[in-house]
């Protein structure tokens, strides 16, 4: 039997799961139903990555061990597949045991085989990506982009992985595989990474103890990213007896041989070069065989900014669950995100689709044909008969037989997108071939009966066509679809690469007649979202900072010595405010509508001091007063002290 593997990432426990995170696993979700649907024997992994620094110091400041901050952070995870429906084969989590004894097992194997030797390592490194930096300057911590803190200094004994060795076998496996990076954009980027030169990789860490002991020198824990990729291997049982997938029910014993290499690693392209250099280069050192393919997806935006805890924007899943139905979450992402680029979310684009494409599109085409199939022709799928066939007919007959083919092309080559588009388009097609027909006025006149049964007929077996090839995306939209139009089974059941257009239906009794998507209030729902972004709910499931996150924002108590409004600007205020230095700060405050000047001086504020100054309306802001945001017309109230508190005063 064919087989198909697919992977997501193994998820970094430092934060709650939120969209980024959904993407790439509903990602692999469809396309493992995709594959399973055409008859593959499908295996989809996902999971937790556990280990490292970063998760020994959270676990540390939140007074709990590693392991219960690990269980906890897994468990969000494993809601978010059950919340949305998500059907991995097996979820791993690299705290498990059999996990350890696989990733032990590649470390002696490359070991072994010559590629791994002791050394000292010094550099620059970001605890909270567990990565070296490059240095920019010499002697100057590089700052961590993602992270936007300086890098630290670390220097110990350390293992290294002899990666320089591998340069030119790495281009030599990109240039007989151009499919084994995508999108092609990807490929010459990681092709071009590897021509420029490899150095050899510090793969241990004698500093941390929250990770996978090195064998036979457990002082040494291994470096997380060699932990996490062999993740890929030891779920299918390799380097253990593969008794946890006994446990769970998923097979008898190691998988390995009958999956790997894995078909597809689907990843964010910000971890492409661990995906496409590393972890190639680990496999060859341990000679086994390399994955067929890394597909690196872009980034979701909030705002036209990458999503992150620290930036506050981050798309939170509560929201998703509680306001939408997860087939149209679903659809959304796939059919928004060019596969591949970035995509900026918004819900007012999230209710707009579902508004469009599935109530107004897909789901008004199946009530309305469906309505009819039950009015005119006494709830039977009615027959197409020659006479009443004519060229419109024969039109959109192949116009379906093209959608199939296209949607299977362009779903095989990760084209998620442009496969959507293509069906929308027949949807819109069909739309207009009943307006054009009018069944309605058919039904009227007795001798146009073969004509609107002809015309019902060929507007189902399109119904049916799209059950077929939307069941990846929408598999409970379409299996309620599928039910409607009366067949048994799934839809799922039926291999797209073979499906026709042309069916024996005639004659099956429909069943209840439903609406598939309901219509959504674009306004009351963006109005009730901001509601329970604003209450205590979203505060506690969005993302921990760190201690050190937190202090690197300098905040002073200040004394407004001067206040006068910005001509030309009703909302603003000029303020200059006294934080000790040797000149008070001026700053502009979006407060005038809520606070005469006069009132203000002498008034105790609280400053963020090293905001990255700003200019408007032509005047520079150096830091912002600190204010809460009252009610429905977000009326600033500005924070202050009861106690008297001398200006300059650093608040933590
Ligand atoms: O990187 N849009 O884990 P992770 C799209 N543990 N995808 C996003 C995203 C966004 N805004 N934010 C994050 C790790 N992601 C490692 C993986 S694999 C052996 C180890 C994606 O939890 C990100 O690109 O930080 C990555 O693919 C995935 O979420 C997990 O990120």
């Amino acid at each position: 039997m064919k087989t198909f593997y697919v992977t997501t990432p193994i998820y970094y426990v430092n934060s709650f799961p939120h969209l980024g995170h959904l993407y790439s696993t509903l990602v692999a979700d469809t396309l493992a139903r995709y594959k399973r649907q055409c008859g593959y024997e499908t295996f989809f992994l996902t999971g937790t990555d556990e280990h490292g620094q970063n998760i020994e110091r959270i676990a540390r400041e939140r007074g709990v061990t590693p392991q219960a901050h690990c269980d906890e952070m897994a468990e969000a995870f494993r809601r978010m597949i059950r919340d949305f429906g998500l059907e991995p084969s097996y979820f791993i989590r690299t705290s498990d045991e059999y996990h350890h004894r696989g990733a032990q097992a590649l470390w002696r194997r490359v070991r072994e085989a010559g590629y791994i030797y002791k050394g000292q390592y010094e550099g620059w490194f970001c605890p909270a990506c567990a990565e070296f930096k490059e240095e920019e300057e010499p002697g100057r911590p590089p700052m961590c982009e993602l992270h936007g803190r300086p890098a630290e200094r670390v220097a110990e004994e350390s293992y290294f992985f002899r990666l320089s060795a591998f340069q030119d076998r790495l281009l030599a496996f990109y240039r007989e595989h151009p499919e084994c990076v995508r999108p092609a954009a990807r490929y010459n980027e990681v092709v071009s990474f590897v021509q420029s030169g490899l150095r050899d990789l510090s793969i241990s860490r004698v500093s941390v103890r929250w990770g996978v002991p090195v064998p036979e020198d457990p002082q040494h824990t291994m470096y997380v990213w060699f932990d996490a990729l062999s993740n890929y291997i030891t779920a299918l049982g390799w380097g253990n007896e593969g008794a946890h997938l006994r446990a769970a029910g998923v097979s008898e014993g190691p998988v390995f041989d009958r999956y790997w290499p894995a078909d597809v690693h689907i990843v964010g392209k910000d971890i492409l070069r661990f995906h496409a250099v590393y972890w190639p280069a680990f496999l060859m050192a341990a000679g086994l065989p390399l994955p067929r393919t890394v597909y690196a997806h872009g980034m979701w935006l909030s705002g036209g900014r990458k999503m992150s805890k620290t930036l506050g924007n981050v798309i939170d899943l509560d929201v998703l669950r509680r306001f939408f139905a997860r087939d149209a979450v679903r659809y959304f992402c796939l059919r928004e995100m060019v596969f591949g680029e970035d995509a900026d979310f918004t819900y007012g684009a999230l209710i707009e689709r579902i508004n469009a494409d599935l109530a107004d599109g897909l789901g008004n085409l199946a009530s309305r044909t469906l309505t009819m199939v039950q009015r005119f022709c006494d709830g039977r799928l009615p027959e197409a008969s020659a006479r009443a066939w004519g060229g419109y007919e024969e039109e959109l007959r192949a116009a379906a037989e093209a959608t199939i083919r296209t949607f299977v092309a362009e779903f095989e080559a990760y084209n998620f997108s442009r496969a959507l588009e293509v069906t929308w388009g027949l949807i819109a097609r069909v739309d207009k071939y009943l307006s054009d027909m009018k069944p309605w006025d058919l039904a009227r006149r007795p001798q146009e009966r073969a004509r609107l049964e002809t015309v019902l007929a060929l507007a189902v077996r399109v119904l049916r066509v799209l059950a077929v090839l939307l069941a990846p995306v929408l598999p409970e939209t379409m299996r309620a679809l599928w039910r409607q139009l009366g067949f048994s089974g799934e839809p799922a059941g039926v291999n797209p690469q073979e499906l026709q257009v042309e069916a024996p239906i005639s004659g099956v009794r429909i069943g209840e007649v439903r609406p598939l998507f309901p219509r959504m209030d674009k306004e009351k729902t963006m109005a009730e979202i901001e509601k329970q972004r604003q209450s205590e709910g979203s505060v506690s499931s969005s993302a921990w900072i760190t201690i050190e996150d937190f202090a690197r924002v300098d905040l002073r108590a200040g004394t407004v010595v001067f206040a006068e409004k910005v001509t030309g600007a009703d909302r603003l205020l000029r303020l200059l405010v006294d934080i000790g230095e040797a000149e008070p700060r001026q700053v502009v405050a979006g407060i005038a509508p809520y606070y005469r000047p006069e009132e203000l001086v002498g008034r105790k504020v609280i400053l963020v001091a090293n905001l990255q100054p700003r200019t408007v309306r032509g005047i520079e802001s150096r830091g912002m007063v600190l204010a809460a945001v009252v009610g429905p017309e977000e009326r600033p109230v500005l924070a202050g002290f009861t106690e008297d508190v001398p200006s300059g005063s650093r608040l933590r």
